[in-house]
């Protein structure tokens, strides 16, 4: 895992250290759900090691960036420049730390809002963001670490229904895509049948 480690003193470069720490936490719990899952394991170390290499960079920076580079931006996204830290970061790790695997981009850039129909790494990615180690201020942690191993879609679910109920709370504007991304996921089992 050269590569990895390559990717992880750059890293540190970029990140405070509790940012870093988060990150590696997200890794590994990338690594533990990919192997209950049968995932391919670098791949998710990657996703979890570099989903939030674009957390530092400054708001305007962001912007600036999306522009220049011709990243579409939503009304909601100008108006909370930090949930393009997730677009962003899927450019990046393209563009700097030399990533090539699409399905590790995709995580990376629905990692904050998720989307519709999420691959497995994509949940993978969202879940373990959600309930790595170093996690403590959300609700329901247990039983949300328990679920994470049990189902991929239930939990994606469970996580995207606490979220929205956080941000209702704290009245923060919420992004279209996370409300649809619930639908979809709460919907799931009716098409099912
Ligand atoms: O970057 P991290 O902090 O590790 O985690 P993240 O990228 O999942 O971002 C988490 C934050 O994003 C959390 O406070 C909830 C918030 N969030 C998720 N969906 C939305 C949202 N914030 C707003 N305003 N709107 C959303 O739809
Ligand atoms: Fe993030
Ligand atoms: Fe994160």
């Amino acid at each position: 895992m050269k590569e990895l480690e390559k990717y992880q003193k750059k890293l540190q470069r970029y990140l405070d250290q509790g940012r870093y720490q988060h990150t590696l936490g997200v890794m590994y719990t990338s690594a533990a759900l990919a192997m209950a899952y049968h995932y391919d394991l670098k791949k998710a170390m990657t996703a979890g090691l570099l989903h939030d290499c674009a957390k530092n960079v400054p708001n305007d920076k962001k912007l600036e960036l999306c522009k220049k580079h011709h990243i579409e931006i939503t009304d909601i996204e100008r108006e909370n420049p930090f949930l393009l830290h997730a677009k962003v970061g899927a450019w990046i790790a393209k563009k700097k730390y030399d990533v090539k695997d699409e399905e590790v981009l995709h995580a990376i850039k629905v990692h904050t809002t998720g989307a519709p129909a999420m691959g497995t790494l994509d949940m993978i990615l969202f879940i373990a963001d959600y309930i790595e180690p170093g996690r403590d201020k959300a609700h329901n942690l247990p039983q949300i670490r328990e679920m994470a191993f049990t189902s991929l879609e239930q939990t994606v679910e469970k996580i995207l229904y606490d979220t929205l109920h956080y941000l209702n709370e704290k009245s923060g504007r919420i992004d279209p895509t996370t409300q649809l991304t619930y639908e979809y996921y709460k919907n799931r089992k009716e098409m099912a049948v």
